[in-house]
């Protein structure tokens, strides 16, 4: 019965928002893209069908060379990879990205044990703990990690809710170089005005010399800004709204790549679940959209999940 459930909504989606979500079968969240050659790899996290509340044990992967069609290839890595978590619930926010052909997992722990890396040789695992403790253990804002890797090689770690912190990591992915800083041009300041809105889900990249960190926006529900930075580390510029908040999406975790010419943004929704009635709130659907840069760098606001 819940098989026909799907079956009935992914036919209803497909006729009303194309390919939108684009993972039917299972509720998945936190979409990591990574482009590898030639093939997006897609690591989410997992909300478990018979849930209440966030239940997340593990974290999947699937694949596509053309962005419309999509392998699953299951579960990559889960809560037990990590000998020191005790539990089977938080495999939140993740992100993989690639270096010297090791693929490194950045993952967000359960009630505040830090962040924790695993390592692969291959983009499908099997990822390991090369450190067997917590690479970030700072405050409770520990989730929501992301990587960016410069042009001069240096790596750097953000995360954050509802701060953005960041810190150096070394060549080898798996220690830090340098001290961990509260990023201030996120910062919430009393009675000052906060054009931002930033609350979680970072997601950093460069492009054309420019550096964004995109993020979800204001809690609930929670649209998609940007900010734009001349350097890594800041100042940051508040650059706008990529997509506002929208019932039908409490949360948002942006991913945002190009690949094969074009520009995508990741994110998640309600969409399948309301389709299927569902009463559990926390199971969402990752989606995927077209966005556009103007030449200055700033990117074009988009209506919701369009297909
Ligand atoms: O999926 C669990 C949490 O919800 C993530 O860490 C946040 O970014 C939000 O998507």
């Amino acid at each position: 019965m819940k098989n026909l459930s799907l079956i009935i909504a992914l036919g209803f989606f497909q006729v009303c928002f194309g390919q939108n979500p684009i993972i039917q079968t299972k509720y998945t969240a936190d979409p990591a893209p990574m482009v590898y050659k030639d093939t997006v790899y897609l690591y989410t996290s997992h909300d478990e069908d018979d849930a209440f509340g966030f239940k997340m044990k593990d974290w999947l992967l699937y694949t596509s060379t053309d962005m419309v069609n999509w392998t699953d290839h299951g579960v990559v890595a889960s809560l037990k990879d990590f000998k020191w978590v005790n539990t089977d619930n938080g495999a939140w926010a993740p992100q993989v990205v690639e270096r010297k052909g090791k693929f490194y997992m950045y993952c967000p722990m359960p009630n505040n044990m830090g962040i924790g890396v695993l390592v692969a040789d291959s983009p499908y695992g099997p990822f390991t703990d090369p450190i067997g403790k917590p690479l970030i253990k700072n405050s409770l804002d520990d989730i929501d990690p992301t990587v960016l890797i410069d042009d001069d090689g240096q790596a750097y770690l953000y995360w954050g809710n509802p701060n953005l912190w960041y810190a150096k990591l070394n060549e080898d992915m798996i220690s830090l170089a340098g001290p961990i800083t509260k990023d201030p041009s996120f910062a919430k300041v009393k009675d000052q005005p906060d054009p931002f809105k930033y609350q979680e889900g970072p997601w950093v990249w460069k492009r054309n010399n420019h550096y964004y960190m995109a993020y979800a926006s204001k809690c609930c529900p929670e649209g998609i800004g940007y900010a734009m930075a001349k350097s890594p580390t800041g100042p940051w510029n508040y650059g706008g709204v990529i997509m506002d908040g929208d019932q039908r999406s409490s949360g948002n975790h942006p991913g945002i790549i190009d690949f094969k010419g074009r520009s995508y943004v990741f994110g998640f929704n309600h969409m399948l679940r309301m389709q299927t009635m569902s009463k559990h709130y926390e199971r969402r659907s990752v989606s995927v959209t077209e966005i556009t840069y103007n030449a200055d760098g700033t990117i074009q606001k988009l209506p919701f999940w369009t297909a």
